[in-house]
């Protein structure tokens, strides 16, 4: 890295940095789609087939999140400290449906794939904030249709959020960091490239081993996110871009 303490940072996230707070990630050996298929459970064809199995699925994972057992961990936090004291502008991007990053205390971020914590109704669209369970029998309190309440999450074939704001902030980067993700899933896999058509931004992987995308970076580091990245924000504040 260079000298230059300006210019605008797009950190992109993936469940390896809630890893280290006890939430599974999907790929690894132990990962979530180690014991369902997202075909069954993340797909709107699945929550028509089936609704309650979809609900059950998501219903197991937010109960764990709403437990007050699983708490941010230092990269959350040193996430936190680099959008407090760094000049420029620092968007987090998080392909996580969980709320560790607000909690930690990021406040510019968005969840590209939805929240946990928020449920939708199908028929009217209104958001609610939601912690206890789903279920097809639910009425929507706002339009009084039944049946139509669901994750506020972003399945596979559906469209991700705030797409456009997204797409503006890695065009006007001076740095692109990828943290915690496999790579896998487009289309936040493809930010990468993104990035690299502007001009010149910096690009780094921080993970515990190479991703998909790995040899697209111009730097990377590899270990346990709550090792690497307070590193990395601690030598980025004081040593510049
Ligand atoms: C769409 C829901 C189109 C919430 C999720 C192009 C090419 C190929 C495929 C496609 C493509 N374009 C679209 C597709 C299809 C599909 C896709 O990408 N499929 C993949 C599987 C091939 N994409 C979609 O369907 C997307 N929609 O494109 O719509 C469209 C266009 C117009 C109009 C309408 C529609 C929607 C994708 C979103 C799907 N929803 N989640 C939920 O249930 O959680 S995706 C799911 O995967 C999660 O959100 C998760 O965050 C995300 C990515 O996974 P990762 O976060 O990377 O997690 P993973 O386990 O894979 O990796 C963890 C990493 O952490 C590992 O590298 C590991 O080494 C590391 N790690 C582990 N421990 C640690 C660690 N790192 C640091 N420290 C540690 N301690």
């Amino acid at each position: 890295m260079g000298e230059r303490r300006d210019g605008n940072i797009v950190i992109l996230t993936g469940a390896g940095i809630s890893k280290e707070s006890g939430l599974d990630t999907f790929r690894d050996a132990d990962g979530i789609w180690a014991k369902v298929r997202l075909e069954d459970v993340a797909t709107p064809e699945a929550f028509i087939r089936d609704p309650a199995r979809v609900h059950d699925f998501y219903n197991g994972r937010r109960q764990r999140l709403a437990s007050g057992e699983v708490e941010p961990n230092a990269a959350h936090l040193a996430l936190v400290r680099l959008e407090a004291e760094w000049p420029g502008e620092v968007l987090v991007v998080t392909q996580n449906v969980d709320n560790l990053h607000e909690r930690a205390g990021s406040r510019n971020l968005i969840h590209m794939h939805g929240e946990h914590l928020k449920a939708r109704c199908d028929a009217c669209g209104v958001i609610f904030a939601w912690e206890a369970d789903l279920s097809v029998g639910l009425v929507c309190d706002s339009c009084g249709t039944s049946g139509g309440l669901r994750p506020h999450v972003v399945w596979f074939g559906e469209m991700p959020l705030e797409m456009e704001r997204i797409y503006a902030a890695l065009d006007a980067c001076a740095l692109f960091v990828s943290i915690g993700t496999s790579g896998n899933v487009h289309p936040a896999a493809g930010f990468i490239e993104q990035v690299r058509l502007g001009d010149g931004a910096q690009t780094v992987e921080l993970n515990l081993e190479p991703s998909e995308g790995a040899s697209r970076f111009h730097t990377a580091e590899y270990g346990p996110a709550t090792k690497i990245v307070p590193a990395f924000v601690e030598r980025l504040l004081s040593e510049g871009l």
